[in-house]
């Protein structure tokens, strides 16, 4: 077995008049809460440090700027710094979503994965499937969805990744354990990670398990209902919001068990300036497609979970091997 404890930091209700400092101390909390229940990988939500911005057009460049992360170090800023440092002294692997600003102007809708045992970032993702529009809907009563027009794309596409000593004496068991004998850090988890909308497209998984991966990371902000639509497309505010959750779990749960891997999701979610409302749903799945642990509120929470890596195994080598397909049926 590859045993190792992971956890979702589900995030509250954060608005757009709150203080930064308080949300990274919210977040500081549920990291300092999933260390108490032993977790050593956290994941928080997609843009985790704000409220969802995109859901606004803001004029202002200032107060625009002011929603990003600058430069190529996010563990080193004043709104970040804590975070990482108590991720550091903890021991907590932490998964974290921002908006990102580069040093020569390009923006991006990311998350970085920090190791505590390495002190520093060992892969950053940037959001492939950018939802909404780039210009605010005509409609007054729509909710905007503008992430076209403040991040690009990002182009490094789905790179499974190894987290090194993550499981607890992965690298001395590594010559013992089957399977995947192409790496030096065999034993050690394979990662990948994906924001919000990105898990709404199988090939995006497809990519991570063609490589291997044993546990996907995914941030969200997924909208409940549009609050000012109500009944205009016949749909309740409740049915709205009982189909986004739905739709979160089916695809969420149906891409972890066709690639046979675990997967961990995080929401932003609650009433965001006291009027926009985003679904709950943080959970953590198995290899098989159910649901392992759950929130259990829309609030700030800690969900979490001990799993075993090895559970994997049988999904990736029998249902999951195409090569198995051709073979000889009385094989
Ligand atoms: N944040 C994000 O990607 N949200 C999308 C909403 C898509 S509807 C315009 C999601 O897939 O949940």
């Amino acid at each position: 077995s590859r045993l190792l404890k992971v956890a979702a930091a589900q995030v509250g209700a954060v608005h757009r008049w709150s203080d930064r400092a308080d949300t990274l101390n919210r977040l500081i909390r549920l990291l300092e809460e999933a260390a108490q229940t032993g977790a050593l990988l956290v994941l928080f939500p997609e843009l985790a440090l704000t409220t969802f911005f995109p859901r606004y057009f803001i004029a202002d460049e200032n107060e625009l700027a002011s929603f990003f992360e600058h430069g190529e170090d996010v563990t080193g800023s004043k709104n970040t710094k804590k975070l990482f440092q108590r991720a550091h002294e903890l021991g907590v692997d932490i998964c974290v979503g921002y908006a990102e600003r580069t040093t020569d102007g390009h923006s991006y809708n990311t998350c970085v994965y920090y190791s505590a045992r390495l002190q520093r970032v060992i892969t950053k993702y940037r959001k492939s499937h950018l939802p909404g529009t780039q210009e605010p809907c005509k409609d007054p009563g729509a909710i905007n969805q503008l992430e076209k027009r403040y991040f690009e794309e990002g182009q490094e596409g789905f790179r499974a990744f190894r987290v090194p000593g993550l499981v607890d004496g992965a690298l001395k068991k590594s010559l013992s354990i089957d399977g995947d004998a192409s790496s030096e850090g065999r034993g050690d988890p394979i990662v990948g990670m994906l924001i919000c909308n990105d898990r709404r497209w199988s090939e995006a998984w497809r990519v991570y398990g063609l490589q291997g991966t044993e546990l996907i990371l995914c941030g969200y902000n997924t909208t409940a209902w549009a609050p000012h639509l109500h009944g205009k497309h016949n749909q309740s505010k409740e049915q709205s919001k009982a189909d986004a959750y739905f739709h979160h779990k089916l695809v969420m749960q149906s891409n972890s068990y066709t690639n046979s891997c675990f997967s961990i999701c995080a929401a932003r979610c609650g009433l965001d300036d006291d009027e926009f409302p985003l679904i709950g749903g943080s959970c953590i799945i198995g290899p098989d497609g159910r649901i392992i642990a759950e929130a259990q509120t829309e609030d700030d929470e800690v969900v979490f979970a001990e799993i075993d890596l090895a559970a994997c195994r049988p999904g990736k080598q029998t249902v999951g091997d195409p090569s198995l397909m051709w073979r000889d049926p009385e094989c």
